[in-house]
């Protein structure tokens, strides 16, 4: 067992944390994939050649975020606790571009695929918080090019954020958590080969069901993120990890 104190933890979180919360998954059943084809919404080509279509396929989720009233649910308010209550670094990198991290007090945090609440300048990469919908009449504050702003979201085919900082926790971690996510997306369906690569990790995937890289991890709970998740952070934080 490790001794818990100054241990670095890093956590990956996806859709699958804030389901609980009312908000689609992109491959289950009933995900979002499965509405919409990422070539159609979710690509540079795609916002190029249909910004109309792009909009308003962020315009109804951003819609969602600011009128669902949207709660963050026990895993995301257990990962605020451990990063309370942990005596080392816990930093929580997360594919998901919704609020509820934010909201359920996480401070060291990173949406690595941008943030919904957000909007991007194409031309001038300024970056404003922004609530309603989006259209292609909206002009940028700061370079007043017009048509160019777009969420502020990381599309298939764009390198996600601060990645540096990413593979730099990686290469230091004691423990890598990965939470509610399909292990379909790269790079962050690397991360757990990256952690295990720094010869000390610790790597456990909590998910409601196996993910696609389910055998790279030394350890696993399977159920509901409200229910594996402050669990394993209660047992952490008691025991610390095998
Ligand atoms: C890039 C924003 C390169 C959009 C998203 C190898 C290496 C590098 C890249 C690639 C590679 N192979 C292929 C690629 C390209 C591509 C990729 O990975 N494609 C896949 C489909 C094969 N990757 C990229 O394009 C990335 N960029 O590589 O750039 C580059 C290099 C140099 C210079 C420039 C560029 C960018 C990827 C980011 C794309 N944007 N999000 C938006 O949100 O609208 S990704 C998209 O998938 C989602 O946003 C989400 O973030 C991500 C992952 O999905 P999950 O979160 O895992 O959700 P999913 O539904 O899949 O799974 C949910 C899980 O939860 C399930 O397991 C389910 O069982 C579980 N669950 C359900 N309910 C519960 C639950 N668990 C617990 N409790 C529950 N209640």
């Amino acid at each position: 067992m490790s001794k818990i104190e100054s241990k670095n933890i890093v956590i990956l979180t996806g859709a699958g944390i804030s389901k609980e919360s009312g908000l689609k998954t992109f491959r289950d059943p009933d995900g979002i994939w499965a509405q919409h084809r990422i070539e159609d919404v979710a690509t540079p080509d795609a916002f190029k050649r249909n910004p109309e279509q792009v909009q308003a396929f962020y315009n109804m989720r951003r819609d969602k975020l600011y009128t669902g009233n949207l709660e963050p649910n026990a895993a995301h308010l257990a990962l605020a606790k451990l990063e309370q209550e942990w005596p080392g670094d816990v930093f929580l990198v997360t594919q998901n571009v919704d609020n509820l991290h934010d909201k359920a007090g996480s401070k060291n945090l990173l949406h690595m695929h941008g943030e919904l609440s957000k909007v991007k300048c194409n031309a001038c990469g300024h970056t404003v918080p922004w609530e309603g919908d989006l259209s292609t009449e909206d002009v940028c504050e700061a370079c007043n090019t017009p048509a160019l702003l777009r969420p502020a979201i990381v599309w298939f085919g764009e390198m996600p954020l601060e990645m540096d900082r990413i593979m730099a926790a990686l290469t230091d971690c004691d423990l890598f958590m990965s939470i509610g996510t399909s292990g379909n997306v790269y790079p962050a369906a690397g991360f757990v080969q990256e952690a295990r690569m720094n010869g000390k990790a610790h790597t456990v995937e909590l998910n409601l069901e196996p993910s696609e890289g389910a055998s790279l991890f030394h350890d696993s709970r399977y159920g509901p993120a409200t229910e594996v998740v402050p669990q394993y952070v209660d047992e952490i934080l008691r025991d610390g990890w095998a």
